[in-house]
Formats: C-alpha cells, structure tokens, sequence
C-alpha cells in the first residue's frame, strides 16, 4: 500500500503543488524561487528518504513570504494525507543533527493535534539570500498546522545563520522518517491507547 500525498493549493498569492510519497528514496524536484528554501526543501527529502516534488510559482515581487509560508502549508497538508491511518508506525521520532559549530534537536509526536515549540539563536543574520531567516518558525508552525503533529525544535547554540536553519531541515527530516517509518513490531497497530490519532 502506498502512502502518498498530492495537495494543490492556489490563492491570489501563490499556487503550489505538492507530492511527497513517505517510503521513497529521498528523490526531489523542487523549485519555489527561493533558493536557499530549494535547498531546505532537499534537505527533508534526502535526509526523510521521502520523494518530494514541490512546484510553487508565488508572488516574489512582494517578497518571499508568501511562497514559502503557502509552499509550508501545502507540505504539512501533503505529509498529513501520506501518513493515512497511522496503523503499524512509530509515531514518535527524534533526531539531533550538527553542521559544524550549529546544532539541532528536533523531536516529533505524529499526534493529529498540532503544537510547536521552537527555540533557536536570536541573533541570526537576517537574509540568506532572498531567505529571510524569521520565516524558519513561520515554515515550522504553517508545517505543524497543516500536518497535525506536536514538534519541538531546539537550535541551542550556533552562529552561522546558514548552518543554524540547515541544521533544522536536516534533523527535521530524520525525525519525522523515524516517527513515519513503520514497527516491524507492530504491524496492524495503531501506536495509541486512546484508538484514534
Ligand atoms: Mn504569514
């Protein structure tokens, strides 16, 4: 059984389609306009060992805002119907990832009630690229949102603001493989006491 998700999304802002299949290679096509976004958007394929196709064509004459805000969105929604049942997985994931002198501790809880807790260095350059780096929390609470998933991201020391926003996609990645991955142990289970997620 396959478990994919394809969700378009179209505003006056943006439109964006979205494919993700969860028991993929980490194969990616991604183009939003916004490269280093391109670049994060990889690191989650790769590193999630997800195929991720994203096509977004948004509004880049205001700014980048809009695409990446919609383009996380349309993700969150896309990982939500891959999940499906939640039969047979582990539900829960954790990772910590460094890049150099960065590092990032994400755990996941694919729990259908969406919550965020984000920590990271607040004195980050501001742009990398057409990136601005206060949109890192915008993805993950639009992600969260649109997925259902309780995450907690904590970058607690780094100074590169390229490191210190890579080093999240790529722990990100391996946290939601982890949690997305099915138990060998528990085939036909659905990993809750209450028999709903
Ligand atoms: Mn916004």
């Amino acid at each position: 059984m396959s478990r994919t998700g394809r969700v378009e999304r179209t505003t006056k802002e943006t439109s964006v389609v979205v494919e993700i299949d969860l028991d993929g290679t980490g194969r990616t096509d991604i183009t939003t306009g916004v490269g280093f976004y391109d670049h994060m958007l990889d690191q989650l394929g790769r590193h999630g060992l997800f195929d991720l196709t994203v096509k977004t064509d948004g509004d880049l004459h205001i700014d980048s805002h809009h695409t990446i805000e919609d383009t996380a969105l349309a993700l969150g929604a896309a990982f939500k119907k891959a999940l499906g049942d939640k039969v047979g997985i582990y539900r829960f994931g954790n990772c910590t990832v460094p890049l150099d002198e960065s590092l990032a501790q994400v755990t996941v809880d694919l729990s259908g009630r969406p919550y965020l807790v984000h920590t990271e260095p607040e004195n980050m350059a501001p742009m990398i690229g057409a990136y601005d780096t206060t949109m890192t929390r915008h993805i993950l609470e639009s992600f969260v949102a649109q997925a259902q998933i309780a995450l907690h991201v904590h970058v607690p020391y780094g100074r590169n603001a390229h490191h210190i926003v890579e080093c999240q996609f790529k722990a990100l990645a391996r946290a939601l493989r982890y949690a997305s991955e099915r138990d060998p142990r528990a085939a036909g289970i659905l990993p809750s006491t209450k028999g709903a997620l």
